[in-house]
């Protein structure tokens, strides 16, 4: 059975203690607790990695290539509007992947609209704080009973 990956960018090591009526109060490791139960109850692994410098993201990406791992599903935060870099690594992978930000990046700051991953994401969920996480895997979990079936 394949593995699920978790990737968050910058700052999300600060979940749960600061800013909490945007971010909401769920830290890291419980996101990544709620997670792992969800893969786990479908057969699947999950691997979860944080980083504040894009050059260590860029590198989790690219490890994917090497390891068992069938689907990413990344919080790029603030990269999701800078990062052609992390972008291309995603795109050299070729796996598939979704984008999930706790906020609504909508609602917020016209800058926050703009993403330079959203056109290769399968989807992507922005506002539903922590669960958009969960939901994430879920679907992940069902595509890659999907795509093993079919193979
Ligand atoms: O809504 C999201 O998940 C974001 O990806 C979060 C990024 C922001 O730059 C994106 O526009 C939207 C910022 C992450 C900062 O995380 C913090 C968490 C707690 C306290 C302070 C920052």
């Amino acid at each position: 059975m394949a593995t699920i990956q978790l990737i968050h960018g910058p700052n999300l090591n600060l979940l749960g203690s600061r800013e909490p009526v945007i971010y909401g109060h769920t830290g890291l490791a419980e996101i990544e607790q709620r997670c792992s139960t969800a893969a786990t109850a479908r057969g699947f692994k999950l691997q979860s990695m944080q980083s504040n410098a894009e050059h260590e993201l860029i590198e989790a990406v690219q490890q994917t290539a090497a390891t068992d791992v069938g689907f990413i599903v990344i919080n790029p935060a603030a990269f999701t509007h800078t990062s052609v870099a992390l972008r291309d690594a995603l795109a050299a992978v070729g796996l598939p992947f979704i984008e999930v930000h706790l906020s609504n990046v909508f609602a917020r700051e016209p800058f926050r609209a703009e993403s330079y991953f959203s056109d290769l994401a399968v989807g992507v969920i922005s506002g539903l704080g922590h669960q958009g996480y969960e939901y994430a895997v879920e679907w992940a979990a069902q595509y890659l009973v999907a795509a093993e079936r079919d193979n």
